[in-house]
């Protein structure tokens, strides 16, 4: 049976919500802002290029995992289950898993259907006989998926979470959020969450990933302010900021702020902060995961026994976590 795509939009916190939340973070002692608003249209794309500069290795290695562990991970994740991607983005690293899974249903979760619309179509065209659907979904703090899936219960869903998405949240929100996972595929004793989590590392290494030499990270941290002055009417300058990417060795993860290079007075509808030179604002975290204390968090989320996938110099691990 040949299928088409078919598109399910949640509803978008409205602009007022967005408001508000901005400008508490703006206005708090350490300024700071939630890192989904990293990703405008061109933000995304920022994303995607910070995936190919060299001193990037989690989109490479992760990669070089699936490939190298693809038998190992034919024998783990059920056939024609449902499999439901968290962040699909361009739905690219699922599609590369649809020989190996052999899903009977492809759900692509975003924050924006509209993301999804082009990549999907384009993947229906491939794979004309499986089910696909595009989730348009904010499941950063509640993962609810839409009763109009038409998801059965007797389905296997295996939960697709890769890239250390999982490492923009701190260790208490990656715990609530698995706990969620957890209950989105229980119900069916087949299911499971397959993740992939960037582990702690040589600090040099992990610094350099996220402030690589020619300033593309620099370029996505820093497009923050030109969303923001869409978002709030602000009118942050990009000359008086510059990005800083450091690893915090204490809390195992790497922070991304940015700094004002001199005093400067940020102004909006209604309101306006001075920020002193070297007062930052914090855009970003990226925790980095140890083994042991990554499978210990599946556990306390709910999960049976993970199986763990790393790399030969276990710079990344891949992790299914079965209910
Ligand atoms: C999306 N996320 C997993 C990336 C990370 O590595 O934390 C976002 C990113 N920030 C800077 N570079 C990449």
């Amino acid at each position: 049976m040949k299928h088409t795509p078919r598109f399910i939009q949640r509803h978008h916190s409205n602009a007022l919500q967005i408001r508000a939340e901005l400008l508490q973070g703006l206005h708090a002692p350490i300024a700071h802002t939630s890192p989904k608003y990293l990703y405008d249209e061109l933000g995304s794309k920022l994303f995607e290029a910070i995936t190919c500069i060299p001193e990037y290795y989690p989109t490479r290695v992760e990669a070089s995992i699936f490939r190298a562990q693809a038998d190992a991970l034919a024998k783990l994740v059920p056939k024609q289950a449902s499999l439901i991607d968290l962040g699909a983005g361009n739905c690219q690293k699922a599609a590369n898993l649809f020989a190996v899974f052999e899903p009977a249903r492809y759900v692509a979760v975003d924050i924006s259907v509209e993301f999804l619309r082009g990549a999907l179509e384009c993947l229906q065209r491939q794979f004309p006989d499986m089910d696909m659907v595009g989730v348009g979904l904010d499941f950063s703090e509640h993962l609810q998926l839409p009763d109009a899936l038409g998801l059965h219960p007797n389905d296997p869903r295996v939960l697709f979470y890769p890239g250390s998405s999982i490492g923009n949240f701190t260790p208490n929100e990656a715990l609530a959020f698995l706990k969620q996972v957890h209950a989105c595929c229980a119900v069916n004793p087949e299911g499971g969450l397959l993740i992939g989590v960037d582990l702690v590392k040589d600090a040099r290494v992990l610094q350099a990933a996220y402030d690589d030499e020619l300033g593309v990270t620099a370029a996505f941290n820093r497009n923050l302010l030109l969303h923001l002055n869409t978002l709030i009417g602000s009118n942050f300058k990009l000359a008086d900021w510059a990005h800083v990417g450091l690893y915090n060795t204490e809390l195992n993860r790497i922070e991304m702020h940015l700094e004002a290079v001199r005093d400067v007075v940020v102004t909006w509808p209604e309101g306006s902060r001075h920020f002193a030179a070297g007062e930052r604002i914090h855009t970003e975290n990226s925790y980095k995961w140890t083994i042991d204390a990554f499978t210990a968090l599946l556990h306390d989320a709910g999960f049976g026994q993970a199986t763990v996938l790393t790399d030969p110099q276990h710079q990344f691990a891949v992790c299914w976590a079965p209910v």
